[in-house]
């Protein structure tokens, strides 16, 4: 018993800070908003398989008078199989065009030279390493398990790794992304409300992997400068 509250309280307690589905910057929109479309979808489909589910469970069940009786069988029916050949490509439709735009549009944030839209993109570059994360900022400063963003300012980060394979996760801000040795990867996001924030590798990446979390503070620009020109 002792056993089974240690491991409700872990699974419960563990990820307490970290919230999913409670979007805080705009690509954190796009992707609840991609969730719930097809969490709806699914559901929809679930609903509509149960209910035909029950629907011929009690409508053909055995009675006294069919017991024993084959019941004819059912011939090629046209409608149906258009039915069922179509309704799976709109639903693939409808989720596969919002999610392959939203991928262009988060993609293309992403990719090109910040310098050419210089000044509508502020650029952090993010080092990890076993069991942290360096946050190095336009002017050179630098930060350790603590990223600190203006509000409604676009940042792009710019990810690499000093040893094995990290990913860089703020489940309020954005999705993942792997943050990889010898290669740069970037992730973009705009956060649309002042707070704390937690972060955390979502890659295990050896013994202390657990322990590898950040903090992101979003604050009010004014804030965020006197912050970068402090020593
Ligand atoms: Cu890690």
């Amino acid at each position: 018993m002792r056993k089974i509250v240690m491991v409700l309280g872990i699974i419960f307690l563990s990820g307490c800070q970290m919230r999913v589905l409670d979007p805080k910057s705009d690509t954190a929109e796009t992707l609840t908003d991609l969730i719930y479309l097809s969490f709806g979808l699914m559901m929809l489909v679930l609903i509509v398989v149960f209910i035909l589910f029950f629907r011929f469970l009690s409508k053909f069940r055995e009675t006294p008078e069919t017991r024993g009786t084959i019941p004819a069988n059912e011939k090629e029916s046209k409608w149906l199989e258009i039915t069922w050949t179509v309704l799976p490509f709109i639903l693939l439709a409808i989720l596969a065009v919002p999610t392959v735009k939203a991928t262009y549009e988060l993609t293309a944030k992403v990719s090109g030279n910040v310098e050419e839209t210089q000044g509508d993109v502020m650029v952090v570059n993010v080092e990890a390493q076993q069991y942290n994360w360096k946050f190095v900022y336009e002017n050179g400063k630098e930060s350790f398990d603590e990223l600190i963003l203006p509000v409604d300012q676009e940042v792009q980060f710019r990810l690499t790794s000093n040893d094995v394979i990290h990913s860089f996760w703020v489940p309020n801000l954005s999705g993942k992304i792997d943050v990889l040795p010898g290669e740069e990867t970037r992730l973009s996001f705009k956060p649309g409300e002042t707070g704390v924030y937690q972060g955390k590798c979502a890659e295990f990446c050896g013994a202390k992997h657990t322990l590898m979390r950040f903090e992101t503070k979003v604050v009010e620009q004014s804030a965020f400068d006197d912050w970068l020109k402090k020593e």
